[in-house]
C-alpha cells in the first residue's frame, strides 16, 4: 500500500503543478466573473475577421482598435467588416445589446469559443473595455509592434464584467513641467488597458500656464515660457488641446481640464498686471513652493478673465466637467474664498459644465452637480508624518463641511495623498518624487478601502478614485512612467473591481505578467520588490 499511496501523492502534486482546473489569467483590473477553460483556445489566423452590426457604426472604431492591435502590418491586420446576422467564419464579433441592468454603461460580456469570440455591451465604451480584456488575455507578444506574424490565441470561456465606480482617473500636472502632446497621448495609451476613464489635466499653476486662451495671448507667451527649474516650458495651442481630447475620446477617456484658482496662479499674475490687486505683475516663478499667489478676488476684471477662460476651454472640451482647483489658497481670507468659489461655480455652470474643486471647496455652498476631490491624507497613519494641530483642525472643519456637501447630493472623488498621490516616492531610495504625505509602496497604494475611510461620506456619494502625478520632480515622460507604473494599475483596480474581490496577494501575482507588456512598449516601469521578488506560488 505504501508505495502506491506515494504514487498517488506524486501524481496529485504533478497535476497541481501542471495546473489542472481553470487556467490562470493576469487580468487587471480583476473582472466581476471569470470562467476560463484550460483545453480550448480561440486562435487568431489570417481568416479571422472582426465584425460589428451595420446598424451600430459607432462600434467600428472599437473594431479597428482591436484590428490594429492584433495586426502590425497590412497583411496581418484582421479585416473589419460590418455584417448583419450570424457570421459563419471565425470572427470576433462586437455588438451592442445585452442586459442593461447587469452591464450598466461600461460593463461587457465576453464569450470565447474555439471558432468565435463575442463581446456584448450596452455602449461602445463597454465594448472598448471588453477589447482591453481580450488584449490582456492575448500573449504579451501582442504588445511588440515589431514582431511579425505572431501566434495569437486566447483561452475559451466567459467573462462578465462591470466597474464599481464611474470615476477612475489619473491626473497629469503639465504646469510644473510641461509635457508635449505626444507624451500625453502616450500616457493615455498606457491608461486605456486598465480601463481608466478620466484624464484630469492640471493646465495652470504658479510655474506655468499651458493652454492658449483667445484674447489673452500673454498667458502663454509669458506665463507659458518657463517651468520648474527654469526650462523652456510650453503650452498647447487650441488645435493641440483638441488633439489630446480626440485621442482620449478614441480610448473612451473623458478629459477634465483644470485651471487652478484663486491660488496657484503666479503664471497668470505674471502675464497680466491688471489681475493683481496692486496692479504689479510678479516675476515668473520656477521653484516648488505653494500657497503664495492669489488672483484679486475683489476685482471685476478677475471675473471677466475667468469667464473668458472657462468659456474657451469649455467650448473645446466635450466632457461635462471643469476643475477650478481651489487648493491651498493661503492668501485669500476664508470668507472671500467662499464667495469666490461660489461665483466661479456660477461661471462654470453658465458655460454648461459641472464644477470640480479640491477638498477646500466644500467650505463653499456647492451645487448638487458639483464634485469635490478629496486630497488630504488619511491621517492618522503610523507610517506617515503626523498632522500638526493646525492641519488637524483644518481637517475637522473640512469633515463638517463634507457632511453638508453629502446632504446636498454633491459627489466626491477620492485622492488621498498618502495612498494614491503617485508623486510620492515608493521608498526612501526612490530618486524622484516627494515625501510630504509619506512613502507609498505598491501595497500602500492598493490596500485600502474607499468606502471606509471617510465616515461622513457614504459609498453612494463616491464618484470614484483618482491618482495624481504632480510634476515638481518629474522632468520627463520616463519619470512619470516610473512613478505611475505599476502603482496606477492598483488605482485602476481600486476603481473597477468590487471591494470584496480585491485581494493584495492575487493582485501582486497578476501584476507580474504586465512587466513583459510594458517592456514590449518601452515603458520605464519600476520593478517593485512586492511583485518581482514573489517566492510563494499562487
Ligand atoms: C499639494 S494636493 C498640492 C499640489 C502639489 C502637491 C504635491 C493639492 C490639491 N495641491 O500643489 O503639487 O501637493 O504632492
Amino acid at each position: 500500500m505504501a508505495p502506491m499511496r506515494r504514487t498517488v501523492l506524486f501524481l496529485t502534486a504533478l497535476s497541481g503543478a501542471c495546473g489542472e482546473g481553470p487556467p490562470r489569467h493576469d487580468l487587471i483590473p480583476l473582472p466581476l466573473s471569470v470562467e476560463l477553460a484550460r483545453a480550448d483556445t480561440f486562435r487568431v489566423t489570417d481568416a479571422t475577421w472582426i465584425t460589428y452590426e451595420p446598424s451600430a457604426p459607432e462600434v467600428e472604431p472599437v473594431a479597428r482598435f482591436l484590428s490594429d492591435l492584433i495586426g502590425n502590418t497590412v497583411e496581418t491586420r484582421p479585416r473589419v467588416v460590418a455584417i448583419a446576422g450570424p457570421d459563419p467564419g471565425p470572427s470576433i464579433h462586437l455588438s451592442l445589446g445585452g442586459d442593461a441592468a447587469a452591464l450598466g454603461d461600461e460593463g461587457y460580456e465576453l464569450v470565447i469559443e474555439p471558432r468565435r469570440v463575442e463581446v456584448t455591451a450596452t455602449t461602445a465604451a463597454g465594448l472598448f473595455w471588453g477589447v482591453q480584456t481580450i488584449r490582456q488575455l492575448l500573449p504579451a507578444l501582442v504588445e511588440y509592434t515589431a514582431a511579425y506574424r505572431r501566434p495569437l490565441w486566447i483561452p475559451t470561456g466567459r467573462i462578465v464584467d462591470r466597474p464599481r465606480f464611474a470615476w477612475r482617473g489619473a491626473m497629469l500636472d503639465v504646469a510644473r513641467h510641461f509635457r508635449p502632446v505626444a507624451d500625453v497621448k502616450r500616457f493615455i495609451d498606457l491608461m486605456a488597458p486598465y480601463k481608466l476613464n478620466r484624464l484630469h489635466i492640471h493646465l495652470s499653476d504658479d510655474q506655468g500656464w499651458r493652454i492658449e486662451i483667445p484674447g489673452w495671448p500673454q498667458l502663454t507667451e509669458i506665463g507659458g515660457s518657463t517651468q520648474v527649474g527654469g526650462g523652456p516650458g510650453g503650452y498647447y495651442t487650441t488645435e493641440e488641446y483638441a488633439e489630446i481630447i480626440e485621442h482620449a475620446a478614441s480610448r473612451f477617456i473623458t478629459v477634465v481640464p483644470e485651471i487652478d484658482l484663486p491660488g496657484h496662479t503666479n503664471a497668470a499674475l505674471a502675464s497680466y498686471p491688471e489681475l493683481n490687486c496692486d496692479g504689479v505683475a510678479p516675476d515668473l516663478y520656477t521653484g516648488t513652493a505653494v500657497g503664495f499667489s492669489s488672483l484679486c478676488t475683489d476685482a471685476e476684471i478677475t471675473y471677466q478673465f475667468l469667464d473668458d477662460v472657462v468659456r474657451e476651454i469649455s467650448a473645446l472640451t466635450p466632457g461635462p466637467y471643469f476643475h477650478v482647483g481651489g487648493d491651498e489658497a493661503r492668501q485669500t481670507r476664508a470668507e472671500d474664498y467662499v464667495a469666490f468659489i461660489e461665483r466661479v461655480q456660477q461661471i462654470v455652470q453658465a458655460h454648461g459644465k459641472r464644477m470640480i474643486g479640491w477638498d477646500e471647496v466644500v467650505t463653499a455652498s456647492l451645487a448638487r452637480t458639483s464634485l469635490a476631490q478629496l486630497w488630504r491624507p488619511l491621517w492618522p497613519d503610523p507610517g506617515a508624518p503626523q498632522p500638526d494641530p493646525a492641519t488637524a483642525a483644518a481637517a475637522a472643519v473640512l469633515q463638517e463641511a463634507a457632511t453638508r456637501a453629502v446632504n446636498i447630493g454633491a459627489q466626491f472623488i477620492l485622492s488621498p495623498a498618502d495612498r494614491i498621490y503617485l508623486d510620492m516616492k515608493y521608498d526612501r531610495s526612490t530618486v524622484i518624487g516627494l515625501t510630504w504625505a509619506g512613502l507609498s509602496d505598491l501595497r500602500r497604494t492598493y490596500d485600502w478601502e474607499p468606502a471606509e475611510v471617510f465616515r461622513e461620506i457614504p459609498e453612494s456619494s463616491i464618484a470614484g478614485v483618482e491618482a495624481t502625478l504632480w510634476s515638481e520632480t518629474m522632468g520627463s515622460l520616463a519619470d512619470i512612467e516610473y512613478l505611475a507604473f505599476p502603482r496606477l494599475t492598483a488605482v485602476a483596480e481600486l476603481g473597477w473591481t468590487a471591494a470584496e474581490q480585491r485581494d493584495w496577494a492575487s493582485f501582486r501575482h497578476r501584476l507580474r505578467a504586465h512587466g513583459a507588456r510594458w517592456t514590449a512598449q518601452g515603458v520605464n516601469f519600476r520593478r517593485v520588490p512586492d511583485v518581482y521578488w514573489i517566492t510563494e506560488p499562487r
